[in-house]
């Protein structure tokens, strides 16, 4: 197999695994390609929710042929027992020649354990091909499993004027395909995010509505400080069939610890009622990077505000700042968080330097006096965010920049 002809069929196993981004819960969408002399016999993805793994679907598909044959796959062979046994050892039984790997796995229990079993069994292994795309692929994965906090995009739709809208005020900038796009990046994301601001202003029901997307909503959040969060919202009064999480972030005093045993760093807590019990999730991490996960029957607040969310279903976490938060949501098991708005919100996450790719649409309309300027234009970028795709979608531009970790 030629140089050419190896980064060819990576590349396929790459974009194969783009189909099931943001549906397979916890675990990363890899893509596996399976080639015999010449010819693909055998091409998967991993399943939604996450199991069966990649490279079993394509060995089932590939039957006797996959014997001698050589396998890309985009993240290392798991070398686990979880639902089902190791792929590594799937590929050893199934007799390939050679594995060719996009990224080695950061998770702990494969971490190169993968590419052992291959290499004891006398398979040919070759790791990081592609390596960049694949980093770009396996983004939201990586950046929990490594960062521990989820990959943040930050949409942006602004108008000629780089402007956002106007105070208080619905002012439509995009069309009905840019918005449509909304809902492939939602459905793409285990969490939303927005401000209160925007949930009084629109009442957003901030779920996927887009025919044969996805049968499940990402994980709404609402930076909601004072928990202000209206009950007769679409969001709270929806939140027992999509979760709904208030997040009251500068509600723990930056010197927070919560518990004695942790140390600082990290600190959050949670809180859910299920049933009649109310629950305190504790998660801190402390400087050395030791995570605490403490569940616990919380004490019930007397904050009349604050019961009735959690009584109507609404889970709430308060917080220290941004980066407590997206760690805590990294413990909830979000990998991808899709922040939509509004303004205060998209410069929060700015000046806390905490957002990973921007999508700005541009839409041909002029607000002109009084309007709301966005933090960020298509044509005022900062550096550090590199111009990676441009789309049109009707009368509307959407820029796409990212920053790599
Ligand atoms: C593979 N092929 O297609 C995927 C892998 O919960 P489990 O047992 O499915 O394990 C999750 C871990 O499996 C995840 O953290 C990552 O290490 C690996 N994902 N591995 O061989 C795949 N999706
Ligand atoms: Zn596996």
């Amino acid at each position: 197999m030629s140089a050419a002809e190896d980064a060819r069929y990576m590349a396929a196993a790459l974009r194969l695994s783009l189909w099931h981004e943001g549906q397979t819960e916890t675990n990363p969408s890899v893509g596996c390609v399976i080639v015999r002399d010449g010819a693909i016999v055998g091409a998967a993805v991993t399943a939604v929710g996450g199991r069966p793994h990649a490279e079993t679907q394509a060995l089932a598909i590939a039957g006797e042929k996959a014997r001698g044959a050589t396998v890309y796959v985009t993240l290392e062979p798991c070398a686990h027992y979880g639902r089902t046994p190791p792929c590594a050892n799937a590929l050893v039984a199934a007799g390939v020649g050679r594995v060719v790997i996009c990224l080695v796995d950061p998770d702990p229990r494969v971490a190169g354990h993968g590419i052992a079993i291959l290499k004891e069994a006398g398979i040919k292994v070759e790791t990081g091909l592609l390596e960049s795309q694949g980093r770009r692929a396996l983004a939201a994965y990586l950046s929990r499993q490594v960062r521990k906090r989820p990959y943040v995009t930050l949409k942006l739709a602004v108008s000629l004027d780089g402007m956002l809208g106007r105070r208080g005020e619905e002012v439509s900038i995009t069309g009905p395909l840019a918005r449509a796009q909304v809902h492939v990046l939602r459905a793409e994301s285990d969490a939303i995010l927005v401000g209160i601001g925007t949930v009084r202003c629109d009442d957003p029901e901030l779920t996927v509505r887009l025919p044969g997307m996805r049968d499940r909503s990402p994980v709404r959040i609402i930076l909601d400080r004072r928990l202000e969060l209206p009950l007769d919202s679409n969001l709270v009064r929806s939140a027992r069939v999509v979760p709904v999480i208030a997040a009251s972030v500068g509600a723990l005093p930056a010197t927070a610890q919560p518990s004695s045993s942790m140390g600082k760093g990290r600190a959050s807590v949670s809180f859910c009622r299920c049933g009649e019990e109310q629950k305190h999730i504790y998660v801190a991490q402390d400087v050395t990077g030791q995570t605490w996960n403490e569940t616990e029957a919380a004490p019930i607040s007397d904050d009349p505000a604050r019961n009735a969310l959690l009584d109507a279903g609404v889970h709430i976490i308060d917080a220290r700042d941004l980066a407590d938060l997206l760690y805590t949501l990294t413990e909830h098991g979000i990998s991808s968080l899709f922040v939509e708005g509004g303004a205060a919100v998209a410069r929060a996450f700015l000046d806390a330097d905490l957002v990973d790719r921007v999508i700005v649409s541009q839409g041909p309309v002029t607000i002109g006096e009084g309007g709301l300027e966005s933090p960020l234009t298509p044509s005022d970028m900062p550096e550090k965010f590199r111009p990676v795709r441009k789309d049109m979608f009707g009368p509307d531009s959407s820029y796409e920049f990212e920053r790599g970790f």
